[in-house]
C-alpha cells in the first residue's frame, strides 16, 4: 500500500486540486470550473482527483469490502414510490425496473480506507460545499447510509432513478470490463415540471436525445445534482464488478434514513433508525 502523506488531504492530487489551500487561486479556479458545469448540466467530473499512485489502493480497498454488500434484487420505479400509489395508467412511475446493485454500509467500511478518510476530511467537505454553493455541509448521522460502496455485479444495473437528495458526491473505484456506464438526462424535470412524457421516453428506450454518457475513470470525483436529472448505471458486462463510493452529505445536520428504506437498502437497521420516528420526524431521507 502506498502511504498517504501526513497532513495531506487523503489521497487527493493537491497539485491539480489544491484542497490544502482554501481560497488560493488554484482552489478558486477548481471551484469556479465545477460551479459552471453544475449550473449548465447538473454534473461535474473532476478528473484524476485521486493521485495516480493511489488508484490501485482505492480499487483494492473496494474489492476487499465488496463481499460485505447487501445483495438483493428489488422491483422499483424511477421515483422510488410504492406501485400501489394509484398512478394514472400512462404514468412513468408504473414502469417496473429491477434494482440489482448492492451497497456496502458505512459501518462495514474500515476506518483507515481512503474513502472513509476522505468522507470525514474537513478540507474535502469545504471544497465540495463550495462547488455546490452551499453554506453548510454535514455528514449524515445515519451510521449506514452516510458512506457506501455501490457494487454493480456483471448482469446487474442500477436502474433509472431520481435521487431524493439534491446533490451527490461519488467516485468510481473499480471499472467493469464492459458496460456500467453512468448515463444521465440533464434537468429532464424541474421544480416546476415533472415532464412525465420525456421521462417515459427514456424509460421505454425512445429517449436517446435526452441521454448523456460519462466515461468515468477510477479516482475521478463526480459531483451531481440527481434530483432533477434522471440517471442510471447501465448494465455491467464482463467478469469484473463496477464499484463506486457514494459520499452522502446534507445541508442540514442529523440526517438519518427511515427504518423501512434502510432495511431495503442494507437488509438491517440499527437502534438509531428505530428511534428516528420518535425524535427526528422532520429530517428523514425519504
Ligand atoms: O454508483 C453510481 O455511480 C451512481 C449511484 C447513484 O446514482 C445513487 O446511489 O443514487
Ligand atoms: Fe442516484
Amino acid at each position: 500500500m502506498v502511504a498517504v502523506g501526513q497532513g495531506s488531504v487523503p489521497g487527493v492530487d493537491v497539485g491539480r486540486y489544491p484542497l490544502d489551500s482554501p481560497g488560493s487561486a488554484g482552489w478558486a479556479a477548481a471551484v469556479a470550473g465545477a460551479r459552471a458545469e453544475l449550473a449548465a448540466v447538473g454534473c461535474c467530473v473532476l478528473r484524476g482527483f485521486i493521485r495516480p499512485e493511489l488508484v490501485e489502493t482505492l480499487r483494492s480497498e473496494g474489492e476487499g469490502m465488496a463481499p460485505r454488500a447487501h445483495y438483493t434484487v428489488e422491483n422499483v420505479n424511477a421515483y422510488n414510490i410504492p406501485f400501489d400509489a394509484g398512478l394514472p395508467t400512462d404514468h412513468p412511475g408504473r414502469i417496473v425496473l429491477q434494482r440489482g446493485n448492492a451497497f456496502v454500509a458505512r459501518d462495514l467500511i474500515p476506518r483507515e480506507t481512503l474513502i472513509q478518510r476522505l468522507y470525514t476530511d474537513t478540507r474535502f467537505q469545504r471544497f465540495v460545499a463550495d462547488c455546490f454553493g452551499l453554506d453548510e455541509l454535514h455528514e449524515y448521522s445515519d451510521p449506514l447510509a452516510g458512506l457506501c460502496l455501490n457494487v454493480v455485479a456483471p448482469g446487474m444495473s442500477h436502474p433509472w432513478h431520481f435521487d431524493t437528495n439534491e446533490f451527490t458526491v461519488s467516485m468510481l473505484t473499480q471499472e467493469p470490463e464492459d458496460g456500467g456506464v453512468f448515463e444521465y438526462c440533464p434537468n429532464i424535470r424541474s421544480r416546476q415540471a415533472e415532464n412525465f412524457a420525456d421521462v417515459r421516453a427514456v424509460l421505454t428506450g425512445s429517449g436517446e436525445r435526452f441521454i448523456r454518457r460519462l466515461a468515468l475513470r477510477p479516482g475521478d470525483l463526480q459531483l451531481f445534482q440527481g434530483r432533477f436529472s434522471l440517471h442510471r448505471v447501465a448494465p455491467v458486462h464482463g467478469a469484473v464488478q463496477r464499484h463506486s463510493a457514494i459520499f452522502a452529505y446534507s445541508d442540514s445536520p442529523g440526517l438519518i434514513g427511515t427504518a423501512e428504506r434502510t432495511r431495503q437498502l442494507f437488509g438491517r437497521v440499527t437502534p438509531d433508525h428505530l428511534a428516528v420516528g420518535e425524535i427526528r420526524g422532520d429530517r428523514l431521507l425519504d
